[in-house]
């Protein structure tokens, strides 16, 4: 990563925690104790991770799904993540690491109904699209305004902690979301209580159209930490392997109690923000051309197959299945009604009051075309 000018490593930085190679077959210096069924299942869900984003920017762009969010390219960081933590540790994740989700068991057709707003989806079709909500896996809604999941994270461990609990809470954000209030007051607290807390800082050099440089001024992120009193790693975020092994020393450091950790992932957001932006416009061609060959899955498939855990023939059979998986649950919510829009005054109320029943008839009213919007036209307040 030296010759990337994002991610120059000047003198003084930590360095970039690394195991596999980032490019070429000489694996000679790879050394893990992951059992191989584990290798397979990381394997399986990147990829699953993969073909999920490449179905939903398709029907996007098919005019299928009004929004999609992917986050192709950084599969290694979510999946090498999720494979360090218990099914009783809480996750507090930003829209960027659906992989986490599906590593911890998520209901795919949940998550592809969630995207759809269908009759299916578990937030009733209020969510973004990608904004999932799995208390069964426990994961905490996502939430589009960045940074709020940092403090409810410092929250939740600081909660564990008064129980004596032996979970940890665990936040993803971006390079972006590092710079809001949030994630000062969160992560000042998490040092000051010694909560169990871990902000692992999802770095993918671009918050939408801002370049990192043009929003810290820190020497990296990772500095950051310094100044909250807790100690922080920096990791390949496109290295699988490298992300299990920095993951579960912040994870030993956290669970022992002995307070927070901060880890800062590298990695490169090679894919447009969301189905509404347009990266060409603003990235650097020869910058993102050559991130989009370190791409994590192809690197962890160069290993896998060196070392004889699978054969090429099965890294595409997987690929293939993956696929069919996904465009099988895209197709079956596709076909799902929406909830009514009655029902989006649901769930605040036992009782609706007076004024909120007015205008739920009245909005079902002018559906039914039984009467004429009046303000239909008019220009939005604001
Ligand atoms: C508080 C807040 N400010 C601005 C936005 C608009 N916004 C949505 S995503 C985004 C970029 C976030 O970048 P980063 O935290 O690096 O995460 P990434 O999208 O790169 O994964 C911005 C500015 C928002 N959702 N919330
Ligand atoms: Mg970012």
């Amino acid at each position: 990563m030296a010759d990337s000018a994002l991610f120059a490593e000047t003198p003084g930085e930590l360095p970039v925690l690394r195991v596999l190679p980032t490019e070429g077959n000489d694996h000679s210096g790879v050394s893990h104790d992951i059992p191989e069924d584990d290798l397979l299942r990381m394997h399986r869900v990147m990829t699953l991770t993969r073909a999920l984003d490449e179905r939903g920017m398709r029907y996007q762009r098919q005019g299928r799904l009004g929004f999609y969010l992917p986050s192709t390219g950084e599969e290694a960081l979510q999946i090498g993540s999720a494979y360090c933590f218990e099914a009783e540790d809480w996750m507090f994740p930003h829209y960027r690491v659906p992989g986490v989700a599906l590593w911890r068991g998520a209901d795919l057709d949940q998550m592809v109904a969630n995207c759809f707003g269908n009759r299916d989806d578990n937030g009733k079709g209020r969510q973004m699209p990608v904004h999932y909500t799995m208390s069964e896996i426990n994961w905490v809604s996502i939430s589009s305004p960045l940074g709020t999941q940092i403090v409810q994270a410092t929250g939740a461990a600081r909660a564990m902690q008064i129980r004596g609990e032996k979970r940890i809470a665990v936040t993803y954000f971006g390079d972006g979301s590092s710079s809001t209030n949030d994630a000062h007051t969160g992560l000042n607290f998490a040092g000051v209580w010694k909560a169990p807390a871990l902000f692992i800082c999802n770095n993918n050099g671009w918050a939408i159209s801002t370049p990192l440089a043009q929003q810290c001024a820190a020497r990296s992120l990772a500095d950051k930490a310094v100044g909250y009193g807790m100690p922080a790693l920096r990791v390949d975020g496109n290295d699988v392997l490298a992300m299990v092994q920095a993951i579960r020393e912040a994870v030993d450091h956290v669970r022992s109690g002995e307070g927070p950790m901060f880890v800062e992932a590298m990695t490169y957001r090679i894919a447009p923000h969301s189905s509404s932006d347009d990266p060409t416009i603003y990235q650097p061609g020869a910058e993102r051309e050559e991130w989009q060959q370190r791409d994590p899955i192809a690197r962890f498939r160069r290993y896998l197959v060196a070392a004889g855990v699978m054969t090429e023939d099965e890294t595409q059979q997987i690929h293939e299945e993956c696929a069919e998986v996904v465009l099988a649950s895209f197709k079956r919510n596709e076909n799902v009604e929406k909830p009514t829009l009655e029902s989006l005054f649901d769930d605040v109320y036992e009782d609706l009051p007076p004024a909120l029943r007015e205008q739920q008839e009245y909005l079902v009213a002018v559906e039914g075309g039984k009467v004429r919007d009046d303000d239909s036209g008019a220009e939005f307040p604001l």
